[in-house]
């Protein structure tokens, strides 16, 4: 209970900050977007990972201030990172949304807000929802999705891969990119065959619905070989790079080219 408690205060006490990790073309070798990933410095335990506060907070129903806060964090460092190199002015953000937000003020409505006071349209955006979490809510997100694809906002499949992914199902989600989960991407190109199956399969399903695919977990250059010869899109990982704070986003771009 202490620490549910710390976090209901960790908003308005500036506890919580967002930290960036880049998705990469594989044609171009450029920066397109950046993933937001949530960290909390908590005054006595130091920093802590999602995985530590967000399950207690879809619990505790904290998520939906939360989310509302990294939406529009987001946003505006986005407009920070976008205005920091030329390279990044067309860059967009992803953010991570937990199901529950949906039970709670609606994210649509929420996400416009955010867009609208920051100058942004729905191509500054993109949602990622795991696959799980969808497939068993898909009543109650699918509306919200659907007028937010409308305004241009992109709704991606994350850890896709993992769960039960019905291709018949996928075929009506409301979706527009797939994200390959890592556990997919670490053997690649190791001459462990089936892996690069699976992963060329992920990808031809992607394509066959008109997705866009990004890689997950990425961290050698044999895997990103491998992933664009299969034709995957878009990469991220620790290959480019770990999570970084906004301000040292165009450094990042320097490095890279
Ligand atoms: O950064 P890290 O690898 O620890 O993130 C682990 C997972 O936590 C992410 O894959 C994502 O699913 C989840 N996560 C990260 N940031 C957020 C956030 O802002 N909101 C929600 N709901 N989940 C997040
Ligand atoms: O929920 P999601 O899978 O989007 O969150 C990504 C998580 O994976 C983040 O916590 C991030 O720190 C971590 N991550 C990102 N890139 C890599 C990588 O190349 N290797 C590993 N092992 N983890 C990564
Ligand atoms: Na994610």
């Amino acid at each position: 209970a202490g620490l549910e408690h710390d976090l209901y205060n960790a908003i308005n006490d500036n506890q919580l900050f967002l930290v960036y990790q880049p998705i990469v073309s594989t044609e171009s070798s450029r920066i397109v977007a950046v993933e937001a990933l949530l960290r909390w410095h908590h005054p006595t335990k130091g920093i802590l990972a999602p995985d530590q506060f967000i399950r207690m907070a879809e619990q505790s129903g904290t998520i939906v201030e939360i989310g509302r806060w990294v939406v529009s964090n987001a946003l505006r460092d986005l407009l920070l990172m976008r205005a920091s190199h030329k390279d990044l002015a067309d860059l967009r953000v992803n953010v991570n949304i937990s199901v529950e937000q949906f039970r709670g003020d609606r994210v649509d409505t929420i996400v416009v807000a955010a867009l609208r006071d920051n100058g942004l349209t729905g191509e500054a955006l993109c949602v990622e929802i795991t696959e799980s979490s969808l497939m068993k809510d898909l009543n109650v997100a699918d509306d919200q999705l659907q007028k937010l694809r409308r305004r241009g906002v992109r709704v991606a499949l994350d850890d896709f891969g993992t769960e039960y992914s019905s291709l018949a199902y996928l075929r009506n989600l409301p979706v527009d990119c797939l994200k390959i989960d890592r556990s997919f991407v670490e053997p690649l190109g190791s001459g462990m065959s089936v892996a690069d199956t699976l992963v060329a399969a992920i990808i031809g399903i992607g394509m066959g619905l008109e997705m866009e695919i990004v890689a997950e977990g990425v961290e050698s250059s044999r895997q990103l070989t491998r992933l664009a010869e299969l034709g995957c899109g878009e990469v991220q990982g620790y290959f480019y790079s770990r999570p970084v704070p906004a301000q040292k986003l165009a450094g990042l771009v320097k490095k890279l080219k």
